[in-house]
């Protein structure tokens, strides 16, 4: 077929049947194939496709955003971002995500291995239950991508086609510029927050002058410090995990950006789930055990990324920044260190600054997390909601002082106990 089409449970048998990367996976019979749609995303369908020998994910990217509909089109090029994303991210850390079964750039689909009995580690995180190294592994697969597509390992050629290629993905970079950077500071037209009884913090967040140029200077770190390749929307509902393996998915908005950005806005995601813990375990142990693991996960997750940096920047400095021809080599030892350290130190600050700007806009903006979203008494999800907004603005505000990753443990358990508000 030679024009996109969206598939169906009823035609994705008859139009996928004959694919023979696919039917080697699942078997030959494509009329016993059983199809469930399952893309619970805001973005894209997502089937489920069982054969007689195996199970395989395919999905294919809608010309709109799923969540508003067919008045807000998007181009179905971010299929080819995504399939372009994971395949180097496959070479970066081998294993960390599914793996790709085909790739059709014209009808903007991806053939996938079907992660089982993985889940979405959002619904884990809200049941209580514990992912096995999580922290560590996903920190050194956030270090490995981001170094490894950086100026500090790549050849400078080849970075160069690579951020050129990713430039094009304008329309996903434009959502988040406009619904992360900038809608949750004012009154925006997509924006919604879920009761009232948010209404009066929301007022003083949004009066909070220091905060909006705080928020439009993390704003330009996104749009300049073209860094390494990002996964553009790492959040717990794009890892998928059993209680001992994380899998990484969903990098359709790959772009070259700040190395902070996806371990920012994958620990405000966690920073939320925090926040939002009491609501989901209502046994106080129970959640104050599992509160602490999460906060475990966050300081593992950061010493996983900084340990894997560094380890590759002493091993795989091969590219054209910090040259070991300028230190090493004329014995500069300390000169090197010094250098790791001060960049592992704007990671860090950019890392706080993308983290509090995401748990403001997934509460103040259009798209919001289940971990508050499904919270029903009313008051019960403000007054969780409102610490995450809280902490957020701290974290912006005051990234550059933070002292390291116990000073946000201690700041995120001050304003969970209403010390800090
Ligand atoms: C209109 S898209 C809204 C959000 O959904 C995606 O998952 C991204 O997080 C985006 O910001
Ligand atoms: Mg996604």
């Amino acid at each position: 077929m030679s024009e996109y089409e969206a598939l169906t449970p009823e035609t994705l048998a008859q139009r996928l049947g004959q694919l023979s990367v696919l039917t080697d996976k699942i078997g030959k019979d494509a009329s016993g194939w059983k199809v469930r749609e399952v893309g619970d995303g805001n973005l894209n369908l997502v089937f489920i496709v069982e054969g007689a020998d195996g199970t395989a994910i395919v999905k294919q990217a809608l010309p709109y955003v799923r969540l508003v509909g067919d008045s807000w089109p998007l181009p179905l090029k971010r299929a080819f971002f995504e399939y372009n994303a994971m395949s180097r991210q496959e070479v970066n850390d081998p294993g960390r995500i599914p793996k790709i079964i085909h790739f059709d750039e014209i009808q903007a689909i991806i053939i996938m291995e079907f992660l089982t009995p993985h889940i979405i580690l959002r619904n884990h995180m809200m049941s209580g239950t514990k992912v096995r190294d999580l922290g560590p592994v996903i920190g050194r697969f956030c270090a490995r991508n981001a170094f490894r597509s950086s100026d500090l390992h790549m050849a400078t050629a080849k970075k160069k086609a690579d951020l050129a290629l990713f430039c094009d993905n304008v329309e996903l970079c434009d959502i988040t510029e406009n619904l992360v950077f900038t809608d949750p500071y004012f009154d925006a037209e997509m924006n919604r927050h879920s009761s009232p009884q948010l209404d009066d913090y929301v007022a003083i967040l949004r009066a909070d002058e220091s905060l909006k140029i705080e928020a439009q200077h993390m704003k330009r770190a996104f749009t300049a410090k073209a860094e390494c390749l990002c996964h553009g929307d790492l959040h717990s509902g794009s890892i998928m995990a059993t209680v001992d393996e994380a899998r990484v998915i969903d990098p359709e908005f790959a772009f070259y950006g700040p190395f902070g950005f996806d371990i920012g806005m994958l620990i405000g995601n966690y920073l939320m789930s925090y926040h939002s813990m009491s609501a989901h375990l209502t046994d106080p142990e129970q959640c104050a055990d599992y509160q602490a693991w999460i906060l475990d996960v966050i300081s593992q997750t950061w010493d996983s990324f900084s340990d894997e940096f560094s380890r590759c920047w002493n091993e795989e400095r091969t590219g054209i920044l910090y040259p070991s021809s300028l230190y090493e080599d004329q014995g500069h030892y300390a000169a090197s260190l010094a250098a790791r350290q001060q960049l592992l130190d704007e990671i860090f600050s950019d890392m706080l600054g993308f983290a509090g700007i995401e748990m403001h806009r997934r509460i103040l903006g259009l798209a919001h997390n289940a971990d508050f979203e499904t919270i029903e008494d009313a008051d019960e999800r403000a007054k969780l909601e409102q610490r995450a907004l809280v902490l957020g603005r701290l974290l912006v505000l005051n990234r550059k002082t933070i002292r390291g990753i116990d000073h946000v443990k201690a700041l995120a358990k001050a304003v969970e106990s209403g010390d800090l508000k």
